[in-house]
């Protein structure tokens, strides 16, 4: 998004409100000449800002954009580490690809990368992530918890926790959690989560976790292939979400469950967690790779790890592939 832009946004926004501001004031303030501002301006509503100017040519915001913009993004967002460092794209491959180069190069913990769209938006296994311009939240987050290697797959559970607490408390919608990344909302699946880890056996050096949120599509927008499986927030609740304060909403819920987790480990979060399991105490078929494993689900280990039992015989299962055995 271009700088500009911000910072007129956050001009507009933070200082003088109820004065607004003129546009040779903000060329002055900003050090631009007033074309460019007004070239800036005009650009913003173009984007979807509405902008008002009283008689004296003061310009205030109406109306923000449904714009994954910074300043829009940081408007009354109420986290201490997420989103301290955050980049914003239009377009991007993948945004956990963009977040694990950042984070070899050193980014800090709760740095944050977010786009419109992605090309190449990833899912488990090779997968792909279908990831529209502007209608879901295709979002990852460097995290660099002090935990050894296999406590780093709790972090997965923590992000579709943290998706579950915003939609219910946000839009009032009940979110079953499909071990060990998916949230369904009405049997339809809203959220998916991809945590890659970067990690020797005893320590994480870093994970970065990626979510994508289906906000706004209607069936339609979902290819053939996702249709009778794939829903949104909008279609869960009937009618459009507001995909920014979402996000806010989802950010400060999974930071606060983050810092849980740095403290206490999973233990806390799994009551909460199995409650709104759709496998435990199912009979289920779990595939890992070639094998497959068959059984009742019976809790989730603190580690992230599905427990299985088949007879007497309990099966540990870290990563894979779980469906319910009715189905
Ligand atoms: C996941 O994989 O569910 C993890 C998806 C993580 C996506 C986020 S977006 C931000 C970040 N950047 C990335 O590049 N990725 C992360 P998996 O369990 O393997 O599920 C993938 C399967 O879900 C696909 O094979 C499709 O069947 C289905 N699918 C693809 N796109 C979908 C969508 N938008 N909504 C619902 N289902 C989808």
């Amino acid at each position: 998004m271009e700088t500009l832009i911000n910072e007129i946004a956050l001009l507009l926004r933070t200082r003088r409100v109820a004065l607004g501001w003129t546009t040779a004031e903000l060329a002055e303030t900003l050090g631009v000449s007033r074309p460019r501002v007004q070239k800036a301006l005009d650009d913003m509503r173009e984007l979807g800002y509405g902008l008002s100017a009283t008689g004296a040519g003061a310009i205030r915001i109406t109306r923000a954009p449904d714009r994954m913009i910074d300043t829009e993004i940081l408007a009354g967002l109420k986290t201490r580490i997420f989103a301290k460092n955050l980049h914003c794209y239009n377009r991007l491959g993948s945004t956990n690809t963009r977040a694990i180069e950042l984070a070899e190069s050193g980014a800090a913990e709760g740095t944050i990368v977010v786009a419109e769209e992605q090309t190449g938006g990833r899912g488990r296994l090779g997968r792909n992530w279908h990831s529209p311009p502007r209608l879901g939240i295709w979002s990852s987050v460097i995290l660099r918890p002090q935990v050894p290697l296999q406590r780093a797959s709790g972090l997965s559970l923590l992000a579709a926790l943290a998706f579950a607490h915003s939609a219910e408390s946000e839009l009032g919608l009940k979110v079953d959690l499909k071990w060990p990344n998916d949230g369904l909302i009405d049997g339809r699946k809203v959220l998916g989560v991809l945590t890659e880890v970067s990690a020797e056996t005893d320590q994480v050096y870093f994970a970065v976790c990626g979510t994508g949120i289906n906000v706004s599509h209607l069936p339609t927008d979902f290819p053939q292939s996702l249709r009778q499986t794939a829903g949104s927030l909008a279609m869960a609740c009937g009618y459009s979400v507001d995909r920014l304060a979402f996000y806010r909403a989802f950010l400060s819920q999974f930071e606060t469950l983050y810092r849980g987790f740095r403290r206490d480990g999973i233990a806390p979060f799994l009551d909460d967690y199995r409650k709104r399991s759709l496998l435990l105490g199912h009979e289920v078929i779990v595939t890992q790779g070639h094998l497959t494993i068959q059984g009742r689900a019976i809790t989730i280990d603190e580690n992230g790890a599905l427990i299985v039992r088949d007879g007497r015989k309990n099966t540990v299962i870290f990563a894979g592939e779980a469906t319910l055995r009715e189905q």
